[in-house]
């Protein structure tokens, strides 16, 4: 029996113009929840877009006769099709959704979170995805749950339907609605405006094969890993390593239209396109790239395989001037490194690199070009994104971290870590191994000495060295006694210089001290 204030039913029974109503506001909520989606999508999860994993699942389960009907009717437009289609029928569910919602609710919120599951598991079937991929649609099936109890609560309620709903609730109704729809839609816009840059990144790169070497490939001898569980692999694969830099969002930049301006204190000012560099013999080499802001034992440190130009030769192309020390290279997001120019110019392998672990950088890591400096921090070397080299004085530039409190000069600082056994690990008596990594850039790693409690330092084993550029693998083997132990680790370079105990913070030119775990034997 329906009583007089029911919503949206007349005497003679529900009629289609009542069905409008709760339908828009099935669908505005949609329109808000696919807004947040693809806003969500464009800045953090640019594969969760659901529209897109919904549409590509749709792609694998028609069959092949569909498809090929499609195509002959729209052909390259098929995609656009699809995704029309795809929001079609969310939206047309939208609708239902409202209509559930404003008569049996809350079953159209469960047709919202349904439809949501669907896109999730989508999104989550897709080759490559991850489970931050979900947030997306996630972020879509709340926010269109949300919005569709507010709207369908704000349903202008008719007394009499004949005489229309009364005015006051039906702009209210209209302006939430409206409103809901109009801001999901400028979403959808500017999440879309966001990630075709991305995608148009993202494209560029993928159609890119890095050249060969133009010498000899990287060799990393088969000694260099001892393989042990729990230590860091000799080469740290490009998606474990590392990522520090300001870019909240990473720059995307067309490598057809990148440019390198060597520029300042030069005889000749050099400009040099991604197909030209490409076109310049490169090099491979392994290089450990360390933060200033490692703290000891952290692992804000990675090594890497990259392909590049030597800077140096560059460099003796534009020919400094007499008086010039220093480059400060530019991002294209204007963040910049101050680099003794000396070390740019001696037979160190500072390059300009556009390849990591064989395949382009990696967005994060710079694409399409970075430089990679052995032997010095990160801060003031490690340029991505890279666009200008100013050869000029550092009596006359200051770099992004060295104006905020940070040292000129950033040489690496010998350091070891111990990756086995982890912290707080318990462990029956007997042999133990202690494994982990140690480094001093550019000048390399003579031993290494492992130190339990109070007792003496024993020596560890070392890995094969790649080069002094890069970290060396130890291991030492312990018979480890029943109780609770700290296990020390510290390294000499190959200077003789010995790891210093002494405590210091990463600020302002790296931390220092000795890498201590505790652990618990039996
Ligand atoms: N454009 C740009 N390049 C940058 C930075 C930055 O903030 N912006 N950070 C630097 C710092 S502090 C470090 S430690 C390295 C880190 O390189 P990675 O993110 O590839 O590991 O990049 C350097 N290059
Ligand atoms: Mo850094």
């Amino acid at each position: 029996m329906a009583s007089p204030d029911e919503p949206l039913r007349s005497r003679s029974g529900t009629r289609l113009s009542a069905l409008w109503r709760p339908a828009a506001a099935g669908v505005a909520a949609a329109l808000a929840g696919l807004g947040a989606a693809e806003l969500v999508a464009a800045f953090l999860a640019p594969a969760g877009s659901p529209i897109l994993a919904v549409g590509a699942l749709v792609i694998d389960l028609v069959p092949g006769w569909v498809k090929e009907l499609v195509i002959g009717l729209f052909g390259t437009g098929d995609k656009a099709v699809l995704i029309v289609c795809v929001a079609l029928g969310a939206f047309v569910l939208a609708a239902v959704a409202g209509v559930l919602e404003s008569r049996r609710p809350p079953f159209g919120r469960a047709l919202v979170v349904a439809a949501g599951a669907l896109a999730v598991v989508a999104v989550l079937t897709r080759s490559g995805s991850a489970t931050f991929d979900a947030l997306p649609s996630v972020s879509a099936m709340v926010v269109a749950a949300v919005l569709l109890t507010v709207l369908t609560t704000r349903l202008p309620r008719t007394i009499d339907p004949d005489s229309g709903s009364s005015g006051v609730g039906r702009r209210a109704f209209l302006a939430w609605t409206g409103g809901s729809a109009g801001l999901g839609l400028l979403a959808v816009i500017g999440g879309q405006l966001v990630s075709a840059g991305t995608r148009a990144t993202d494209a560029a790169r993928a159609r890119f094969t890095l050249p060969a070497p133009a010498g000899a490939p990287a060799s990393i001898p088969a000694g260099a890993d001892l393989g042990t569980e729990g230590l860091s692999p000799v080469i740290t694969p490009n998606l474990g390593f590392y990522r520090i830099d300001t870019a909240l969002q990473v720059p995307r930049i067309d490598p057809a239209a990148w440019t390198l301006k060597v520029t300042g204190m030069v005889e000749n000012e050099v400009e040099l396109t991604f197909a030209e560099l490409l076109a310049l013999p490169l090099e491979e080499s392994t290089t450990t790239l360390t933060c200033v802001s490692n703290p000891v034992g952290g692992d804000l440190i990675g090594n890497a395989t990259w392909l590049g130009y030597p800077i140096r030769l560059l460099l003796a192309r534009a020919k400094p001037q007499a008086g010039a020390d220093m480059v400060l290279s530019r991002s294209e997001d204007g963040w910049t490194a101050s680099t003794p120019l000396e070390v740019l110019t001696d037979d160190r392998n500072a390059i300009l690199a556009v390849g990591m672990n064989g395949v382009p950088l990696p967005l994060e890591h710079g694409y399409p070009v970075r430089m990679v400096v052995p032997g010095l921090y990160g801060y003031v070397s490690a340029t991505k994104w890279v666009v200008e080299l100013n050869v000029t004085r550092f009596d006359r530039e200051t770099a992004y971290w060295t104006s905020r409190g940070w040292t000129e000069r950033g040489p690496v600082k010998l350091s070891s870590r111990i990756d086995v056994p982890r912290a707080g690990t318990r462990a029956p008596a007997g042999p133990v191994t202690v494994a982990g990594v140690a480094w001093s850039q550019h000048v390399g790693i003579r031993s290494v000495q492992v130190q339990v409690d109070d007792g003496p330092w024993n020596d560890a084993a070392l890995a094969d060295a790649i080069s002094a550029d890069t970290w060396r693998q130890w291991s030492w083997q312990w018979a480890a006694p029943t109780g609770r132990h700290t296990i020390r680790v510290r390294a000499t370079d190959a200077a003789g210089l010995v790891q210093t105990s002494v405590v210091r913070d990463v600020i302002p030119d790296g931390a220092t001290g000795l890498h201590q775990v505790p652990v618990t034997i039996g």
